[in-house]
């Protein structure tokens, strides 16, 4: 294929305008990897997230994304939190915080393809954040926007892993970018710090086991040898984030999705006295809506019985008498009691 470079550094530059923090190109066609893509699910890594099994074919070759697509603009942008961490017994993680990413990199994205439409009448493209079978981390690390680390996560150099990633499928010819060389060495930082053991060998995670799971997709039970586990996990986790060398380095996170309306962090209180209203007007537009009224009361529950803290003993006594919440409260009340004791 001739390539347009011209044209590749005008889309470069429009979504640097747009406010990606990076932008690269990667090749249609079928991506790298995705035999490791097929072992994880063979594995049933992928828990009940039974949606990853529909599509496999798409989501390994985004050429089958729209009609006549040519590359892959791939673009990121920071969700690095720019301050200290909020002291609060209900952690949320850091990607949820914000507004929904969602629809802010949508936005933006939309925006430029307008832009590129423009520049380019002939343009035709689609763009994904994370709802569409898309192989998202391996594409942006085939367009050289970083590598994936050992702990599962695109790491970006300069602005490390807090970072969120959308794509464009589109019909130009615009010149692939390189991959970037694997930047872990022989740090193993992440598999210790994982609480559950959930990363099974290098840049694989057992989402059975991964508190990000647990806590955001699963909306059955927790198997209760996790939950002494969980720690203050109510929303997601970033363990093997936070331990991250390449997430030392202060960086400017992007504003709208750093910066909550409301900047109160959650506590446990305000979450095990929600009711479902509230929990309605506290999660509007925001990514941790994803976790319903019940969930987030299964997982404040056992976040509570891990802090040991003897008032949120009322609290739990309060709880509506649903019957399947009634295992996480006896077991926190027994956790919250023995610690107490000590
Ligand atoms: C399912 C899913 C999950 C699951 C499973 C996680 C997992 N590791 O697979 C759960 C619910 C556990 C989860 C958790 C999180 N997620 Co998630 N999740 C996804 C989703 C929807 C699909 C990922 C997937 O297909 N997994 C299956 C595995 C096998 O595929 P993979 O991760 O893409 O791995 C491939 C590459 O590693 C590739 N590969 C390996 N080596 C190399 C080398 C090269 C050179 C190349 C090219 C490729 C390559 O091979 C693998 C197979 O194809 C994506 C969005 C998307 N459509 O891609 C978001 C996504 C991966 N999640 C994201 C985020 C932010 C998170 C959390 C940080 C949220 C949180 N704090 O709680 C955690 C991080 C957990 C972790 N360490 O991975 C971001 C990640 C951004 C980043 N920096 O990497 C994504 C991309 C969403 C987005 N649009 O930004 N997630």
């Amino acid at each position: 294929m001739k390539y347009d470079e011209a044209l590749t550094s005008r889309v470069k530059e429009s979504a640097l305008e747009c406010g990606f923090a990076r932008v690269g190109v990667a090749p249609v066609g079928a991506v790298e990897h995705a035999d490791a893509f097929r072992a994880w699910l063979a594995a049933g890594y992928h828990a009940d997230m039974t949606y990853l099994e529909e599509n496999v074919e798409k989501r390994l070759n985004p050429a089958q994304l729209i009609e006549g697509a040519k590359s892959v603009i791939c673009l990121a942008v920071s969700y690095a939190p720019d301050g200290d961490e909020p002291s609060t017994d209900a952690f949320i993680a850091r990607y949820a915080r914000g507004g929904d990413y969602h629809k802010v990199l949508k936005k933006r994205a939309q925006t430029l393809c307008d832009r590129i439409r423009t520049v380019e009448p002939s343009f035709e493209g689609r763009a994904f954040v994370d709802t569409a079978p898309v192989a998202e981390r391996t594409l942006a690390a085939a367009a050289g926007l970083g590598w994936i680390g050992r702990n599962g996560s695109l790491i970006v150099p300069g602005l490390g892993s807090y970072i969120l990633l959308a794509e464009i499928v589109c019909n130009l010819p615009l010149r692939p970018d390189e991959p970037r060389p694997n930047g872990c060495g022989d740090c193993e930082k992440c598999l210790a710090a994982c609480p559950t053991g959930a990363i099974v060998a290098g840049k694989t995670i057992d989402a059975r086991r991964c508190l990000s799971y647990q806590t955001i997709e699963n909306r059955g039970e927790i198997p209760p040898g996790l939950w002494p586990l969980l720690g203050q996990c109510v929303f997601g986790c970033d363990a093997c984030q936070a331990i991250c060398p390449h997430n030392r380095r202060r960086v400017r996170g992007d504003a709208e999705l750093t910066h909550p309306p409301d900047s109160e962090p959650l506590s446990l209180q305000d979450i095990l006295t929600w009711t479902e209203s509230d929990w309605d007007r506290a999660t509007r537009g925001k990514a941790f809506r994803r976790a319903d009224h019940r969930m987030f009361l299964r997982n404040a529950i056992l976040a509570a019985g891990n802090a040991g803290d003897a008032s949120h003993l009322p609290l739990l006594e309060a709880l509506p008498k649903e019957e399947t919440l009634q295992p996480y409260i006896d077991w926190a009340r027994k956790q919250i009691s023995g610690s107490c004791e000590q």
